[in-house]
């Protein structure tokens, strides 16, 4: 596509379908990811760029700076902004059974959580049926940012049943860490995997566009006797993450 109909309101602008800085930068990212902008294209300078899209320069600033938190451009001081060359996706085993600390680990980036919540509750029906607990029983919650080397990639909100965990004041990093110490580690999980559209604080605290399509993964986990003893939802970056499951014929249910 030719670049200044790239940038045309024509492209990208539909009225009613939510604010121009957002329409254009939507617009932006798939023409990247579809290769219309391709790796090391020099955007036109801000101003040009506002006067091509018939925008203001604020519009302009918000689409791309949300392109460069993205990971998709890259501001060069004194040079201008260019588009990256694509971040190679991090492949994730789905048969695997580790903490997203190990993950991390294992390709050499240092994980790191941001609590949001934690605290001891009466368990809702979910986390009832899920963890096996009866309505007067206590459930700890840490709902928890987590990310590596500063990127934020996953929001997980995890249950666990009081006795296996009494103080959830004490996860700091890792849960698998404090569970392993206590001989209360997991053994076998079952994940559950759909897509879902992120809107609101959760997009914004994963550096998303209202409206990106993310990997939603509840997983139920249980100790060697049988009992379930973590129930977490966890909503992961489809832009970075790709998980992987190794199928064998010998794995028929
Ligand atoms: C992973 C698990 C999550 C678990 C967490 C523990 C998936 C889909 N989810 O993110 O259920 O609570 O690891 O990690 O893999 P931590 O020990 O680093 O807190």
């Amino acid at each position: 596509m030719q670049e200044a109909l790239l940038f045309d309101p024509v492209s990208w602008y539909r009225a009613g379908r939510g604010p121009r800085y957002e329409q254009l930068y939507r617009h932006l990212s798939a023409a990247i990811a579809a290769g219309d902008l391709q790796t090391e294209t020099q955007l036109p300078p801000e101003r040009e760029l506002a006067e091509l899209a018939q925008v203001s320069r604020v519009t302009v600033r918000k689409a791309v700076s949300q392109l460069v938190d993205d990971g998709v451009l890259e501001q060069r001081r004194g040079a201008g902004t260019f588009v990256r060359s694509p971040r190679a996706k991090m492949e994730h085993s789905l048969s695997a059974l580790l903490s997203f600390t190990e993950y991390m680990r294992q390709r050499g980036k240092t994980s790191t959580s941001r609590i949001l919540r934690r605290g001891v509750f009466l368990p809702n029906p979910d986390e009832q049926v899920a963890l096996g607990l009866s309505g007067t029983d206590r459930v700890s919650r840490v709902d928890r940012l987590r990310s590596a080397d500063e990127i934020p990639l996953a929001l997980e909100w995890s249950s666990l049943p009081n006795d296996i965990l009494p103080d959830p004041e004490v996860v700091e990093t890792s849960l698998y860490d404090i569970l392993r110490a206590c001989g209360t580690a997991p053994t076998r999980a079952v994940q559950r995997i759909s897509a879902v559209n992120l809107i609101g604080a959760d997009a914004r605290l994963l550096n998303l566009a209202d409206g990106a399509a993310v990997l939603r993964i509840d997983r139920t986990a249980y100790l060697p006797s049988g009992r379930p003893i973590e129930h977490t939802r966890g909503l992961y970056r489809s832009d970075i993450y790709d998980f992987i499951a190794e199928l064998r014929l010998d794995n028929l249910p």
